[in-house]
């Protein structure tokens, strides 16, 4: 996600009986990805003409990476979760299922768990499990701007009939922000822990992940808590085949972008034409995926009322994946008011799972 770009930058899935639909604007935060061909054509269908025209006419040539979540490319970052290259949803799964007491403990009852963009409820699942058999009294909030994200998600803690499960299709800002307002309208007691995991705080960029951490910050009282999957800077070579698989699905799930601008735009994108590739930029400490063109060629556009036209070796950038340095995640927390409580670190798949507490009386900067 490029500097300035919306906050919500993936997901899969749900549409509940019981599901909080909030209009969300839009035009202060960008569109989410959606689930479903039929949810991105209602939602974002008349945006992605107006991305694709800006995004493709700037220089160097970019695509938004939500783009990447329409039906076949949720399936596809499915797929990438089993890679034995693409270690983080292992490695997070096992970390929260290893540590969910501690992740909760010391928080006052009853909790309420707020998931933010949790795709189908999995991981969240993994913590609950560990909560409650902590003992500890739970309600759950989704938020997720994905009707189908929201549905998949609550089918998965439908394994919890004890536990109510209000979902919120959203943005997160508006998400904490319905939830603090019926926490005060409730005069509901116990504490919040906010989750935001499988490292999409990666697909932020610096920027706008401080903006994310305030913004769940200034949503904090006194005893709240969140709790953030992140993956780590590794050696290169990791880095690059976690994004690079043998299998090449990481190549599909790029390249499928191509393939939904030829569908929902008529784009003649010929995929022999474009190559795969993920680049380590060390100074930025991030992956970049990018879609490189293989010679010179003009593309058309019809939908986007545009042709676009690349030299040979020109790449339209995809997406970022910023890796963190586990020390250097708990001083950026600390300096927008969110202490560190815990930070569990997987030393051999290099993510960690840190939790942090809402500072008394310091709200951070942006
Ligand atoms: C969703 N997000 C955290 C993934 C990542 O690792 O940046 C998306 C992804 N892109 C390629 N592989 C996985």
């Amino acid at each position: 996600m490029q500097s300035g770009e919306p906050l919500e930058s993936r997901r899969p899935l749900a549409a509940s009986s019981t599901l909080n639909h909030r209009t969300a604007d839009w035009s202060a935060q960008g569109p989410p990805d959606m689930g479903t061909s039929s949810e991105a054509a209602l939602s974002s269908g008349y945006r992605l003409a107006d991305d694709v025209r800006r995004d493709l006419q700037a220089s160097p040539k970019r695509l938004q990476p939500r783009y990447l979540y329409d039906a076949l490319g949720s399936q596809l970052f499915e797929a990438i979760c089993e890679l034995p290259e693409y270690r983080i949803t292992r490695s997070e799964l096992h970390l929260l299922t290893t540590h969910a007491a501690a992740i909760g403990a010391g928080m006052s009852s009853p909790l309420t768990v707020v998931e933010l963009g949790g795709g189908n409820g999995e991981k969240l699942a993994v913590l609950l499990s560990g909560l409650v058999d902590a003992g500890v009294d739970l309600r759950v909030e989704l938020v997720d701007v994905s009707a189908t994200a929201l549905e998949l998600a609550a089918r998965t803690l439908a394994r919890f009939p004890a536990i109510r499960v209000t979902p919120h299709q959203t943005t997160y800002e508006a998400g904490l922000q319905d939830i603090g307002e019926q926490r005060i309208a409730e005069v509901r007691p116990g504490g919040m822990l906010v989750a935001f995991l499988g490292s999409n705080i990666g697909n932020l960029d610096p920027s706008a992940a401080r903006r994310f951490l305030t913004m769940v910050r200034g949503g904090f009282r006194s005893g709240d808590r969140l709790v953030l999957g992140t993956d780590l800077v590794k050696p290169e070579s990791e880095l690059v085949a976690a994004y690079d698989d043998v299998l090449g699905v990481t190549a599909a799930f790029n390249k499928n972008l191509l393939v939904r601008l030829n569908r929902e735009l008529g784009a003649n994108f010929d995929l022999d034409r474009f190559a795969h590739r993920a680049v380590w930029n060390a100074a930025e400490s991030r992956v970049e995926m990018h879609l490189e063109s293989l010679r010179a060629q003009t593309v058309s556009i019809p939908g986007a009322d545009c042709a676009v036209a690349f030299a040979a070796g020109e790449s339209i950038w995809t997406e970022s994946s910023y890796k963190y340095e586990s020390a250097a995640l708990v001083a950026l927390g600390a300096e927008l008011g969110l202490a560190r409580h815990d930070q569990w670190v997987d030393e051999d798949a290099h993510f960690a799972v840190t939790a942090f507490n809402a500072v008394e009386g310091l709200r951070g900067q942006s």
